[in-house]
């Protein structure tokens, strides 16, 4: 598989409880940047905010990048996310004629529904990243009644969407390429190459949105006209005082 893969370093796994947790132990053990950690199931899938995350047997793609920056600073880090939704959304559309879009910060959806989504998570000292773990979920082959009752009205797979059956196992080899030149380019140049990409295949740019956003004790709702991104990845939001806000992460509703 590396020869195929280009990638030095893969840790393949039948079950796990989470890759993102996985790639985190093989960080102290010493794995090297760019380590791959993939999983065939997850028993503790994760979410944002201690949300789950449904990882099946199979029907899945679930897996984690470690990355062991050598000068990012914290700031110029939280983009890697929509760097990651612009990659894989452009891989879609572009490769195999799937419309994935991307809502911000970190949904993959085709049609109205979810089918991947993106868990970013860091240390940080105050100056630099010591390591950053980009956890991917995309649902690939389930359909409808393979989802828990509670996700089948939001969640959907490529093939649900396509009736087209796909081989995880060609299809990571691919992600994992683009992914990993993305990753190797956004450490040298930041988000700028990469923002027009993402600004293509976004849902939420233009739209009246209303967003949660939370804090270290409370939950804001804000509502507002989603009217850009920065530079640095954060939503630009104009009020309903016409005050322009950055929201840096947060939740459409
Ligand atoms: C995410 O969180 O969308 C991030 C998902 C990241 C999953 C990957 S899999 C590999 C790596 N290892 C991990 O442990 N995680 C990462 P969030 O925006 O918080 O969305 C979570 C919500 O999506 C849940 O509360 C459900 O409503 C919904 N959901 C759960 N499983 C789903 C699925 N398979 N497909 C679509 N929606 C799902």
């Amino acid at each position: 598989m590396n020869s195929k893969l280009n990638v030095d370093n893969i840790f393949y796994y039948q079950t796990v409880d989470s890759t993102n947790l996985t790639a985190l132990k093989h960080f102290e053990e010493g794995a090297p940047s760019f380590s791959v950690i993939v999983a065939e199931e997850q028993k503790q899938g994760r979410g944002r905010l201690g949300r789950s995350w449904f990882s099946p047997r199979h029907n899945g793609l679930w897996f984690s990048l470690l990355l062991r920056p050598d000068n990012l600073s914290p700031e110029n880090a939280s983009p890697i996310t929509l760097v990651t939704a612009a990659v894989l959304a452009a891989y879609f559309n572009e490769k195999i004629n799937l419309p994935v879009k991307i809502k911000w910060p970190n949904d993959l959806l085709l049609g109205e529904k979810k089918v991947g989504g993106i868990l970013t998570e860091m240390k940080a000292e105050q100056d630099r990243i010591i390591y950053l773990i980009i956890g991917i979920g995309i649902n690939v082959n389930q359909q409808n009644e393979d989802f828990p009752n509670e996700l089948r009205c939001k969640a959907t797979s490529l093939a649900g969407e396509s009736g087209i059956r796909f081989r995880c196992e060609n299809l990571l080899p691919a992600l994992l390429d683009e992914l990993i030149k993305a990753y190797k380019l956004f450490l040298n140049q930041g988000f700028a190459p990469f923002k027009q990409r993402w600004e293509i295949y976004n849902v939420t740019l233009g739209r009246d949105i209303s967003i949660i956003v939370t804090g270290v004790a409370s939950e804001e709702s804000i509502k507002g006209t989603a009217l850009g991104i920065t530079s640095g990845g954060a939503l630009r939001l104009r009020d309903h005082r016409g005050v322009e806000q950055i929201i840096h992460s947060g939740e459409i509703k």
